[in-house]
């Protein structure tokens, strides 16, 4: 590992990120012998998403802190545009036969009541909060869900094309990518509008203010969970483009139809070609930013669900193998043919 991707989880959405704040954060990174270069995520406020009139005073906090990001180094901030609800699941520890768990969405065991949902991902945090899942802002989620009633896809794309086109700027002045990510899981859940969830909708949001700083963070799962993604093609495309500033990597199962765990790294225990992935991101130029995506909790680990520590290590671990196999390039050579007979005694 040479960088953490780094955030400020206490600081409520839409306040400005101090530069105190940042700079011990990334004093203590450096500490460390690591660098702080990503950040995720600087989240959107409601009112951004909703287009009320206090967006205006949201959007200019949100400039402030890419400003003050920018001043200590960061070149990438990672972000969603997802309404009410950032990443759903339905399952936080869904047992898998090795005994880790990991999380599921299992589209049967979604509540049809979404205070219901808030109450399960709660009893299931082991205490932990969950990034996107503030407890103060989703304690109002009838409130939230009323002031969404309005807002259909063309309304949501409208408020986020303002968004960008106020942003873009100011992050091409600084030097900073926004990337946002894919919608989690990328269909509509709740009847609330989702519109980061394919490649039409990456295309869009590409061309909606054309500039190298307004990217994407292709993350693998995400964009894997519909089946009718061509995830590679998907990758291929926004690598060619020079969109992707930063990647999450990771590793799905599917259960039946669009139900699915997230699975452990590795190709074998998945339904996604990770080598494929690496090499499609190799082959077409990508020099972003890379992390291992979620984590099963191992080996007796009980922590943040989805955020298991030992599980993501050996996703690194594994993403770095397959890099470095990548990035020296050899085809591998047929097997030489022995021209000799073993006669060895100690066989
Ligand atoms: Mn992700």
């Amino acid at each position: 590992m040479k960088g953490i991707v780094g955030t400020l989880m206490d600081i409520p959405v839409g306040e400005v990120w101090p530069k105190e704040r940042i700079h011990t954060l990334k004093e203590e990174i450096e500490a460390a012998g690591l660098t702080l270069k990503v950040i995720e995520s600087v989240n959107v406020h409601d009112a951004i998403k909703i287009g009320l009139p206090s967006r205006e005073k949201y959007i200019e906090n949100y400039k402030q802190t890419i400003q003050n990001l920018a001043e200590f180094g960061i070149e990438v901030i990672c972000y969603n545009f997802m309404p009410v609800f950032d990443w759903v699941k339905s399952d936080l520890n869904y047992r898998l036969p090795d005994g880790s768990s990991t999380l599921a969405y299992i589209a049967a065991d979604i509540p049809a009541d979404p205070n219901e949902i808030i109450r399960k991902v709660k009893s299931a945090s082991n205490d932990f909060e969950l990034p996107g899942w503030e407890p103060e802002r989703l304690a109002q989620v009838k409130t939230l869900l009323a002031a969404y009633k309005d807002i259909d896809e063309a309304k949501l794309r409208e408020n986020f094309a303002y968004f960008l086109k106020a942003i873009i700027p100011t992050c091409e002045e600084v030097g900073i990518k926004m990337a946002v990510h894919p919608d989690d899981p990328p269909y509509s859940i709740f009847g609330l509008p989702r519109i980061v969830k394919n490649r039409e909708d990456l295309d869009w949001v590409c061309r909606v203010v054309d500039s190298p700083a307004n990217g994407i963070t292709l993350c693998t799962g995400s964009i894997a969970e519909d089946p009718t993604n061509d995830v590679y093609a998907i990758l291929a495309e926004f690598c060619q483009r020079d969109r992707i500033p930063f990647a999450h990597v990771r590793n799905i199962k599917f259960i039946q139809n669009k139900d699915f765990y997230e699975a452990p790294h590795k190709s074998e225990y998945g339904s996604l070609d990770m080598y494929r992935l690496l090499k499609t991101m190799y082959d077409n130029g990508f020099d972003g930013y890379i992390r291992p995506d979620h984590g099963r909790m191992i080996w007796g680990e009980t922590g943040r669900p989805g955020y298991g520590l030992h599980d993501r290590a050996l996703g690194a671990v594994y993403l770095n193998g397959l890099w470095e196999a990548l990035e020296k390039g050899h085809e591998r050579g047929t097997k030489v043919k022995n021209t000799f007979t073993l006669r060895s005694k100690h066989r």
